[in-house]
């Protein structure tokens, strides 16, 4: 008797390890891929995607425990079963991404799907937290048998990476040549005219005016300032090119003294679409009007456009309609666009 009722909360216990390190491994990988998005700059953005992986691979050989605990369970609920499926999609896309590369599928991305399987899985794995006992941590979950555990997980894991990334390298896989955000190759000319969320193409006047705080600078006028700049445009959506803009800094446009003054940029698009940059920064940010030599097309943001290099590309503001100084900090702003 005392046996067997030891036996079953040890199992108990057991299922109770799994599912903390669940939730972690989990929340780990959203943070980080969100982390991911937001970084531009290589280092941070190498850290970030291989430490999402870690994660990432976490989930999966977590897989034959969690099992245990489903076969345990009375009743499988539709809203736990949706979860299960959402991070399988999420899994699957976030490898294909990785080793089979950039591509459209009925009008997404296999980044698209990972990270939109991921927003889905999220308010249900917030309700599958609630109804379920809540999961605290006890002292034992501290002890050093569970701190083997973790370390048997974290080489388990490491071991995955390597032998994935070991692999996909010599069976010659997208993998190989992805840069430190993840993002892969498309050549200038196949680059997709992409938006963040719900922007519609406007189609300008040739006569627009781009307002630069007190003064509108007509397209043409940019264009005779501007010089070739080569620049990686880097989106989320797993992409990037390497292309020659036409452009202007806005080092060049905005007034000096007031520059020195402000402590932002605000870049906003005739659709509303802005992002805000650190005013330091007007050195490297370029008003484009031209690409590849020939002027912008109207889905890439003619008759002018942000170029943004060393950010992902959702900083690259399409279609600008003013550029104006501001007291308010650069991080003061959604850190992701929201239209
Ligand atoms: C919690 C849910 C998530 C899970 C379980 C997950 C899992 C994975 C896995 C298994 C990979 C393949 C890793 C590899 O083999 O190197 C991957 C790649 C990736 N994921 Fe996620 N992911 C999640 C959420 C997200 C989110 C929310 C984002 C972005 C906002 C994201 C961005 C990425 C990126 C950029 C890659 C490519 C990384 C690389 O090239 O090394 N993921 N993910
Ligand atoms: N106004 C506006 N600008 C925008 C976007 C948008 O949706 N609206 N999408 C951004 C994103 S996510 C990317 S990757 C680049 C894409 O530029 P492209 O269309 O030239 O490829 O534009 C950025 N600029
Ligand atoms: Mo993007």
């Amino acid at each position: 008797m005392v046996r067997r009722r030891g036996s079953i909360s040890g199992l108990r216990r057991a299922g109770r390890r799994t599912n903390v390190a669940l939730l972690v491994v989990l929340v780990g990988a959203a943070a980080t891929g969100g982390l991911a998005f937001a970084v531009g700059t290589p280092i941070p953005a190498w850290l970030a995607t291989l430490v999402h992986g870690l994660f990432g691979l976490a989930v999966v050989l977590l897989v034959p425990w969690k099992t245990v605990i489903v076969r345990r369970a009375p009743a499988l609920r539709v809203a736990s079963l949706s979860l299960v499926v959402l991070i399988a999609i999420c899994v699957a896309s976030g490898l294909f991404e990785v080793f089979i590369g950039y591509g459209v599928l009925w009008r997404l991305s296999p980044m698209q799907v990972h990270v939109g399987s991921a927003a889905l899985a999220a308010p249900l794995l917030a309700w599958h937290i609630v109804r379920h006992r809540p999961q605290r941590l006890r002292r034992l979950d501290l002890s050093r048998r569970t701190l083997l555990r973790t370390g048997a997980l974290a080489a388990g894991v490491a071991a995955t990476y390597g032998t994935l990334e070991g692999v996909g390298r010599l069976a010659g896989s997208a993998s190989a040549s992805r840069i430190a955000t993840g993002s892969h190759y498309v050549s200038p000319g196949a680059a997709p005219a992409t938006m963040w969320l719900f922007d519609q193409v406007p189609y300008l006047a040739t006569d627009h005016r781009v307002q630069v705080v007190a003064v509108e600078f007509p397209v043409a006028d940019l264009t005779s300032r501007s010089t070739t700049i080569r620049a990686r445009l880097d989106c989320t959506s797993g992409w990037y090119t390497e292309a020659e803009w036409t452009a202007v800094s806005l080092a060049d446009l905005l007034p000096g003294e007031q520059l020195a003054a402000a402590t932002s940029i605000e870049v906003v698009s005739i659709t509303g679409y802005r992002r805000r940059f650190p005013a330091a920064d007007a050195g490297s940010l370029y008003l484009a009007t031209g690409y590849q030599g020939e002027p912008l097309q109207p889905a890439y943001g003619a008759p002018v456009r942000l170029v943004a290099p060393n950010r992902r590309g959702f900083w690259w503001v399409k279609w600008v309609a003013s550029v104006q100084l501001s007291d308010l900090p650069a991080w003061g702003q959604s850190p992701f666009p929201l239209q």
